[in-house]
């Protein structure tokens, strides 16, 4: 908790450590009420930092100094200044050996950041500041030490003793304690230290490396977990494989274990050697786990291993180049799971959920650029701007210079920096040697924030039989950001024909025609691009595959979108022209709605998704895409002024009489899929993925029907399933409609039956939170009660909290502002149980710039006051103060 204002820190305040630690040596003594850290810290001046000895300054916060000594000389207290947050001592040589011993309180760390309990084990989460909660150091990325780590505990309760690298000695002491000794031979920053212990089984499996090296692999779980493991052990052998197809990347250490954890407070950590996973990206099987839930153990798996390349090897100079590692490696993560499964169907769930979120975020108060350049808590920066735009950016590189110059430039970039601790600009220095190419333009991604906009009109020339596209660019401003220089912008585009055929694409000056699809960077302000031997008008189909993270506009007519959802030959862009559509149409009611006009749907949405429905030959992970309407958030996102009732109500009334329109072609397409699932074996792949995404989607439109033959579907479905994607689809979807007895009846049942997985009691609260019928609140504060819920576990918080506020607009922005005085009720009670969690719950309140002027000031109020409840965490500090100035 912070006792001042917490201060504003600047990238232009870069310097580099005044001191250097070559080796790190940590003792740590476990108990129930304490323990006790010794660090022995192998230091020297660093070369780089200038002349004489300045006073050393270590980071430490929540330690309790018991002893310090310098080269072995016990120092008092006249000798060294203690703050809240530093120890300060001054050296005498240019080398020298630090000791301090510290105690600390693992069993009362409810912030989940430093070493903390979860259940009934200890375990470490360091990544971004944590470090300094341990021992006194220098918690910053760019200091990179060699780590030896002991650790003593309790035999019986803590037989696991686990840290970074490689186990080297081990034994028993007296009274039932017992200790081991990791050794990591590769420097590291502080953020990537770890250490578990406790009474954990594991699973073990091994990797032979493309240098036939073999690689021990351990996945550690609770007992009860066991028979949970084999998907992600899965997971990461494909990982390892495809990090040395790919890129080259071999692993280094001799063994790889991941440990899965109940409370934490994100999904993972890439900790050299030792990953430590939030339980919910680990554990995996058929009958408690969804499909979503299998593919996101299965890409967090491989996000965190990527990391031992992208990230340790070669690491962040500070924590503004926080993309430089997050960005890459969600990029990496992305192209993986694209080429494990469906990559079309991989890129239209990226990209509708960058520009629900993502955009949402550049919209709002806390925009900041990907390389931010100020920031007052790091945690509040780990943001879908840092991770999601950063990956866009790196894709946009990749789409400039090609696959194989991007090969070239991170085989540069690994082997130019690998041991270093670098920045994004080394990142494209490496691209742009190995490309011989000049990115000085195209980083104004980095350093400008805000979600470009570029409007596009055409000009057809029939007698000169060229065909012109103007493109204009500009951006919003932002929180300190003003004007916007234009930024580089791939576009991919293709011309179609009447009769839907490709063009050949050759722009006015070239001597030939080229491909059919191709890549135009926009550069300029405004922009043309003439295409020449074009015999009649054609249809564009731009920024395919969404080749750059903007705000695209082009007059299209309906008409214009079902042609294109026909014929586009790219399948991004066929679901992009669907979306188009949707959007146009569900506008058209939200005004209807708005001006109490009757609503009527537009029958050309019901003719294009009837085709799209009727079409065996298109992969039905592709119809599930196209039959989803856009999100309440989406709409939300691209409304000037959203209003909560009137989106709700026209997408409501739309998915109505869609469900009347198609209820046949819904209902073979349902009962043939669920048919197939009744009679094969669960299989975590993408046939098997798709057949249960469009089934789910279909009981959900078929359900609105009302109908006793669907109930009865759905109740088969709910009680006879052999697996948690189709149990939890009709369980929501019974949550969701009218049948009060059997709602009650399922969740009675479910909740009865899964009392003791927490994993899937946190979707049986989400699935509750998420119900958008009346009296949403009271069924959440009613929750809150539930045995099962506890504020401490992030899950929990995120499962009930978090999905209320974050999925149920309507529930949340109830017009009275009963939604928000509760979710700030919240907030100023886990301010102080775990400000990480408190911070990024908050979120939803900050974006009261989208609302009308009645919600703004009950947000705003309830913002208030969050602010005056005291004292604050300098998470939620930052996030509530400049919220309220944005
Ligand atoms: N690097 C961690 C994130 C740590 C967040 C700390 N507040 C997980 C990841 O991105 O892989
Ligand atoms: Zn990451």
């Amino acid at each position: 908790m912070r006792t001042e204002q917490p201060k504003m820190i600047y990238l232009k305040d870069y310097q580099v450590p005044e001191y250097l630690i070559d080796e790190t040596h940590l003792t740590f003594e476990l108990f129930e009420d304490h323990s006790l850290v010794h660090a022995q810290l192998v230091m020297r001046r660093n070369p780089a930092a200038g002349s004489g000895l300045p006073p050393l300054v270590l980071d430490g916060q929540q330690l309790e100094l018991l002893s310090v000594a310098l080269d072995d000389r016990e120092l008092s207290a006249a000798d060294y200044q203690l703050s809240d947050s530093h120890l300060t001592l001054q050296p005498t040589a240019a080398s020298f050996v630090v000791d301090s011993s510290v105690r600390i309180h693992p069993e009362r760390n409810t912030a989940l950041e430093g070493l903390y309990k979860s259940g009934g084990m200890f375990c470490t989460q360091c990544e971004a500041e944590g470090f300094r909660k341990i021992t006194y150091y220098l918690d910053r990325p760019d200091v990179m030490s060699k780590f030896t780590t002991t650790l003593s505990a309790e035999q019986h309760s803590y037989p696991v003793l686990l840290s970074n690298g490689n186990p080297i000695a081990s034994g028993s002491e007296e009274g039932g304690r017992h200790w081991a000794t990791w050794e990591d031979p590769f420097m590291k920053p502080a953020y990537l230290f770890a250490l578990v212990a406790g009474d954990l089984w594991c699973v073990e499996d091994s990797f032979t490396t493309m240098s036939n090296r073999e690689v021990a692999l351990r996945i550690y779980v609770e007992p009860e977990n066991i028979d949970k493991c084999q998907h992600a052990m899965d997971s990461l052998k494909k990982s390892m494989k495809w990090d040395e197809e790919v890129y080259g990347r071999e692993y280094d250490l001799d063994i790889f274990m991941i440990v899965a954890v109940n409370d934490f407070n994100m999904g993972a950590m890439e900790n050299k050697g030792l990953n430590i996973f939030n339980s919910s990206c680990v554990l995996a099987r058929a009958e408690t786990a969804t499909d979503a839930a299998h593919q996101r153990v299965e890409a967090v798996v491989a996000h965190e291993y990527f990391h031992n390349w992208s990230g340790n090897r070669v690491t962040c100079r500070d924590w503004f180049q926080l993309s430089l590692k997050e960005g890459f490696t969600v990029f990496r993560d992305a192209e993986f799971s694209a080429d494990m499964h469906s990559r079309t169907v991989k890129r239209i769930e990226d990209v509708a959920y960058l520009r629900t979120h993502q955009f949402a975020e550049d919209a709002g108060p806390m925009a900041h650029p990907v390389r931010p350049d100020a920031f007052m808590e790091i945690s509040n920066f780990y943001t879908l701007t840092v991770y999601e735009k950063g990956s866009e950016v790196v894709r946009m590189i990749r789409t400039l210079v090609g696959a194989e110059g991007f090969r070239k430039g991170s085989d540069l970039y690994f082997a130019r920096h690998d041991g270093q601790a670098v920045t994004c600009d080394d990142f494209i220095r490496a691209m742009e040697e190995a490309n011989g190419i000049d990115l000085s333009q195209f980083k104004r991604w980095y350093s400008q924030a805000g979600t470009p906009r570029l409007a596009v009109s055409e000009h057809y020339d029939a007698a000169a039989r060229t065909y012109s596209l103007s493109f204009q660019q500009s951006c919003p401003p932002s929180p300190g950001q003003g004007d916007k220089l234009p930024f580089v912008i791939p576009v991919e585009l293709g011309l179609i024909s009447a009769q839907g055929q490709a063009l050949a694409l050759r722009l006015q000056g070239e001597a030939q025609a080229g491909a059919t699809s191709r890549v135009f960077a926009i550069d300029q302000a405004e922009q043309v691009l003439t295409f020449v031997d074009i015999a009649e008008q054609p249809l564009p189909s731009l920024l395919r595959g969404f080749s750059a993270p903007v705000k695209l506009s082009f007059p299209y007519s309906r008409d214009q979108l079902m042609f294109l959802m026909q014929h586009d030959s790219d399948g991004f862009n066929r679901w992009e022209a669907g979306q188009q559509l949707s959007v146009q149409v569900l506008q058209e009611l939200i005004g209807q709605h708005q001006r109490g006009e009757p609503q009527v749907l537009d029958q050309r949405l019901v003719t294009a998704l009837r085709s799209v429905l009727a079409d065996e030959q298109l992969d039905q992970a592709m119809v599930a895409e196209m039959l989803s309407l856009p999100g309440e958030a989406y709409l939300t996102e691209i409304s000037a002024v959203a209003d909560v009732e009137a989106i709700h109500a026209a997408r409501e009334f739309a998915r109505q009489q869609l469900s009347a329109a198609l209820f046949d072609l819904l209902w073979v397409r349902y009962q043939a899929n669920r048919e197939l699932s009744r009679g094969t074996a669960y299989i975590a792949e993408a046939e098997h993925f798709a057949r249960r995404s469009l089934q789910n989607i279909a009981l959900s439109y078929l359900m609105l029907s009302g109908k006793a033959e669907v109930l009865a579907a759905c109740l088969e479905q709910f009680e006879s399933a052999d697996n948690m994607t189709e149990r939890l689809t009709a369980l929501a979807v019974l949550v969701n409609s009218p049948f009060e007895a059997e709602k009650a009846a399922a969740l009675a049942s479910f909740a009865d039956f899964f009392k003791d997985n927490p994993l899937v009691m946190d979707q049986w609260f989400s699935v509750q939170a998420a119900c958008a019928l009346p009296g949403a609140l009271q069924r959440v504060e009613q929750l809150m009660q539930h045995p099962a819920f506890t504020l401490k576990n992030p899950n929990k918080v995120r499962a009930l909290i978090g999905a209320f506020a974050g999925q149920n607009l309507q529930g949340f922005h109830q017009a009275d502002g009963s939604g928000y005085r509760f979710l700030a009720d919240q907030v100023i009670v886990l301010n102080a149980l775990n400000p990480q969690i408190a911070s990024r719950l908050l979120a939803p309140l900050t974006r009261w710039g989208k609302y009308d002027g009645a919600r703004q000031q009950l947000m705003k109020a309830e913002l208030q006051r969050i602010l005056a409840s005291g004292e604050l965490s300098s998470d939620v500090f930052e996030v509530v103060s400049k919220s309220l100035v944005g």
